[in-house]
């Protein structure tokens, strides 16, 4: 029984197509609280996070906007995590994926207060690596994972809590990386599983190589869930589609091993966009997710093995 926190990160800033603020607000019409419940774990919800005042925050990027915006979502959405993690699990309902800035974050100052290494699994079309200075679309939601990874260039942003080495970072489901992005990822570690990799090998493979070393190191681990990860053709509410995304059974499977796996301490459900969405259809998706990821089986089973 795990108790899960649920707190709803309305960011919209990160992007520019106006509706990701709706997300908190989709994920309880199509019943988070009450899958979690089913399952028999507890569910809280803390409501939404507000945004602290603005400061005049600048940078020399003239692509870049939204930025003081950005940072303080950041700050509180850090603050939010930290106050959550000792209580429970946080499930962070977004929100535009700029909200990992601060989740991550959150999550990194926690782990260096318990003395555990923090691990990060993105499950994302996207890298996300670019920085404040790199990014040529300028929206910020295009920058979390650098950012946890101790990339120079986030000048106006406070420096990241606890740096996460490249070993502890694994990407699922990239297909699409910018040239900038690319040549920053070949100088670290972190593992890419892109959707090659995936149709060559598998999840399972990759996955449990992944959570092994996670497991190995009694370390924390934060899953990053974009909607995009998903096929556009099962999960169409997403600004940013791109083909060849992740079937509904391999996205299940990737749940169903992380439940297995009994490691994971954290979670962020980014880019809904329930604006775009056909008759709550991504909604509901993304919250069966969550219900294979907390323990839901196809077909329950006493022992189960691989
Ligand atoms: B998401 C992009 F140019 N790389 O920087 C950019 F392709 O959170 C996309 O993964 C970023 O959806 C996508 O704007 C961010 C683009
Ligand atoms: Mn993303
Ligand atoms: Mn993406
Ligand atoms: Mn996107």
């Amino acid at each position: 029984m795990t108790h899960c926190i649920l707190i709803g990160a309305p960011v919209d800033e990160g992007q520019r197509r106006p509706g990701c603020l709706m997300g908190p607000a989709a994920y309880r019409t199509a019943g988070l609280a009450g899958t979690l419940t089913a399952l028999g774990h507890t569910a809280e919800d803390r409501g939404d996070v507000t945004l602290l005042p603005l400061a005049d925050d600048t940078c020399d990027n003239p692509a870049v906007h939204h930025l003081p915006e950005t940072i303080a979502w950041t700050k509180a959405l850090s603050q939010a995590a930290q106050d959550a993690l000792p209580d429970g699990m946080p499930i962070f309902m977004g929100g535009d994926h700029s909200l990992a800035l601060g989740t991550v974050a959150g999550v990194a100052s926690h782990a260096t207060r318990v003395g555990r290494p923090q691990f990060v699994i993105w499950l994302d079309a996207h890298s996300d690596f670019h920085t404040v200075a790199t990014t040529t679309s300028g929206n910020l939601h295009g920058t979390p994972m650098a950012y946890a990874a101790g990339r120079p260039g986030f000048d106006p942003f406070p420096p990241f809590p606890a740096p996460i080495p490249g070993e502890n970072i694994c990407m699922f489901g990239i297909r699409s990386v910018d040239p900038a992005e690319h040549a920053a990822m070949q100088e670290t570690e972190i593992t890419v599983n892109d959707m090659r990799v995936l149709d060559e090998q598998g999840i399972v493979a990759p996955l449990r190589d992944f959570l092994d070393r996670v497991s190995a190191a009694n370390g924390l681990l934060h899953v990053s869930l974009d909607v995009d990860f998903l096929d556009p053709a099962i999960a169409p509410a997403v600004g940013t589609t791109v083909p060849g995304g992740a079937t509904f059974r391999e996205a299940h499977l990737v749940m169903e091993l992380l439940h297995e796996s009994g490691l994971v301490t954290s979670l962020d459900l980014v880019e809904l966009n329930p604006f775009l969405d056909e008759r709550g259809r991504t909604a509901k998706l993304m919250v069966d997710l969550v219900g294979s990821l907390m323990g839901r089986k196809v077909f329950d089973r006493p022992t189960r093995s691989y």
